[in-house]
C-alpha cells in the first residue's frame, strides 16, 4: 500500500528535499504551507502536479503550526503513516529579535502536533527537527548524551520540543523522535544563513552586482553537511522498530573564515585578511585569473539602456576584473549575536552503526556546490536578461 507522509515546513531547504525523496521512494506526500502575499513554493515548483490529476502524489494544504484545530483537521483527514514536523522559526540571529514568537512557533508548534496527533486517535510515526544549537557551550563533539546548554531563544525552543517528544514517546507509546541535526546547507538554503549569504554574495561579486560582503562573527566553528544527505536520516529513523534519538553530523568542523576562504578561492579569489574585531577586512591578495573566468558578457561594461525601464530591478551590470587591494568583505557588528555558540561538531557514530547512514557530501565538496551553483544561476539571468535586452532593442526599432 501507498505510504502517506506529512510534511510541516515543506516550503523550506529541509522540506524540498525531504518531500522528493519520499516521492521517489513512491509515497504520497502531503505538505503544510503557509498563506503569503506572494508565492512561497519556489522549492518545491519543480514537483508540483495539478491536484486535479488523480495520479498526483503532492497535495499542499493551507494551515499554521500555531493554529492547533487545522493541525487535527488535517491529521485527521490524512491519517498519515509518518509526520516529519520541520516547520520552525529557524533563524538563530533573529530569534534574539522575535524570541516570544519563536517560542511559540519553535517550541509550542511541536506540542500542538504531538497533541493533536493524540487527540484525533491514529497510529503514526513522528519526526521531530531537533538541533544541535541545543547543545549551545557544551563542548565538542557532541552526541546523544552531551547536556543541551543552550544559547538563543531558538535554542532554548527546541529544547522544550525535544522534551515534549520524549514525554509523549514515554507518556502515550508515541513512535516519535528526534534527529539532533547538525547544520546542513545546500543550494536552497535560505539567503539569510552564512553558508548561502557567503555564496551568493562571492556570485555576484564574480559578475560585478555586488561590490561587498558584510559579516558577523568570522570564527565561530560549525559541523556543516550536505542537505539532501540529512533528509535521508530523518527516514531512516522512522523506519526503525524502536523510536530512538539519533545526532546526524559529518564530524568535521570549519570556522566561518575557513568557508570564505574555500568558498573565494574556488572562484580563483586569494583573500588576505587585515586588521582585527570590528574592523577586520578581506582583501584581494590574488586573482587567478583563468579560475576567476570572464565572461565577454561581463567585459562590456554594459549600460543601462532606457529600454529597461521596464525590466527586472536586478539588472546585471557589466564590471571590470577585480583588483589586488579591493576590500570584499567588511565586519559588520549587526551580525554578532548576544549570545554565540562558537563550537559545534557532531559525533554521529550512534547513526552509522544502527541507521547504516554515513554523509557523503562534506565541506569541501559542499562549498562548491554551493558556490558553483550560484555561480551558474546569476548567470542564467545575465543571460535571460541579454535575450529580453535585444528583444526590447529590436521591438523598439520597429
Ligand atoms: P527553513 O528553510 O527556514 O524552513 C522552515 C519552514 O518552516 C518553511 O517551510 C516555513 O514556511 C515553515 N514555517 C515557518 N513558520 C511556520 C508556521 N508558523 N507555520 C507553518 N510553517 C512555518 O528551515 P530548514 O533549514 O529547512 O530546517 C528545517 C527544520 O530543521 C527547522 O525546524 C529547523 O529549525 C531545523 N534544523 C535545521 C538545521 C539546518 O542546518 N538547516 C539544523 C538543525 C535543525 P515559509 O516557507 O512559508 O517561510
Ligand atoms: O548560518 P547561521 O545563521 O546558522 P546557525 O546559527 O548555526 O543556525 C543554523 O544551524 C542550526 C543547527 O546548529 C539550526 F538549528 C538553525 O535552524 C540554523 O539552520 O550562522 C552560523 C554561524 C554563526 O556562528 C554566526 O554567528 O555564522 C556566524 N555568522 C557570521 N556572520 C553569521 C554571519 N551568520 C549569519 N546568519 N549571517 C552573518 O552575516
Amino acid at each position: 500500500m501507498t505510504k502517506r507522509a506529512l510534511i510541516t515546513g515543506i516550503t523550506g531547504q529541509d522540506g524540498s528535499y525531504l518531500a522528493e525523496f519520499l516521492l521517489e521512494k513512491g509515497y504520497e506526500a502531503h505538505g503544510l504551507i503557509r498563506r503569503s502575499s506572494t508565492f512561497n513554493t519556489d522549492r518545491i515548483d519543480h514537483i508540483y502536479t495539478d491536484p486535479h490529476d488523480a495520479k498526483s502524489k503532492l497535495l499542499l494544504y493551507y494551515g499554521d503550526i500555531t493554529d492547533s484545530g487545522q493541525l487535527t483537521n488535517l491529521i485527521y483527514n490524512i491519517q498519515p503513516d509518518e509526520i516529519y514536523h520541520l516547520a520552525a522559526q529557524s533563524h538563530v540571529r533573529v530569534s534574539f529579535d522575535m524570541p516570544e514568537f519563536t517560542g511559540d512557533v519553535t517550541g509550542l508548534g511541536t506540542t500542538r502536533l504531538l497533541d493533536a496527533i493524540r487527540r484525533s486517535g491514529i497510529k503514526t510515526r513522528f519526526y521531530q527537527a531537533s538541533s544541535s544549537e541545543m547543545f549551545g557551550d557544551s563542548p565538542p563533539p557532541q552526541n546523544e548524551e552531551t547536556p543541551f546548554k543552550p544559547r538563543s531563544p531558538y535554542g532554548a525552543a527546541k529544547v522544550y520540543a525535544y522534551w515534549m517528544v520524549k514525554n509523549y514517546r514515554e507518556g502515550y507509546g508515541m513512535l516519535a523522535v528526534n534527529g539532533i541535526l547538525f547544520n546542513h546547507e545546500s543550494p536552497r538554503r535560505g539567503e539569510t544563513f552564512v553558508t548561502k549569504k557567503i555564496t551568493r554574495a562571492l556570485a555576484r561579486i564574480k559578475l560585478g552586482v555586488q561590490d561587498k560582503l558584510y559579516l558577523g562573527n568570522l570564527e565561530a566553528k560549525r559541523d556543516w553537511g550536505y542537505a539532501p544527505d540529512f533528509v535521508e536520516a530523518m527516514w531512516l529513523m522512522l523506519q526503525q522498530d524502536e523510536p530512538e534519538d539519533y545526532v546526524i553530523a559529518t564530524g568535521e568542523t570549519h570556522s566561518v573564515r575557513e568557508f570564505v576562504n574555500l568558498a573565494f578561492n574556488h572562484a580563483g579569489i586569494e583573500l588576505e585578511w587585515r586588521g582585527s574585531g570590528a574592523y577586520e577586512k578581506g582583501i584581494v591578495a590574488s586573482v587567478d585569473s583563468k579560475q576567476y573566468g570572464v565572461s565577454s558578457v561581463q567585459n562590456k561594461n554594459l549600460e543601462k539602456p532606457s529600454a529597461y525601464s521596464s525590466l527586472p530591478t536586478v539588472y546585471l551590470s557589466g564590471k571590470s576584473q577585480l583588483k589586488v587591494g579591493d576590500v570584499l568583505i567588511e565586519i559588520d557588528p549587526r551580525y554578532f549575536r548576544p549570545l554565540e555558540v562558537e563550537f559545534l561538531q557532531g559525533d554521529a557514530s550512534k547513526a552509522k552503526k544502527k541507521l547504516n547512514w554515513e554523509p557523503k557530501v562534506k565541506f569541501r565538496d559542499l562549498v562548491k556546490i554551493m558556490v558553483d551553483e550560484d555561480i551558474k544561476d546569476l548567470e542564467e539571468m545575465r543571460r535571460c536578461q541579454d535575450v529580453i535586452r535585444k528583444l526590447a532593442n529590436s521591438k523598439s526599432m520597429q
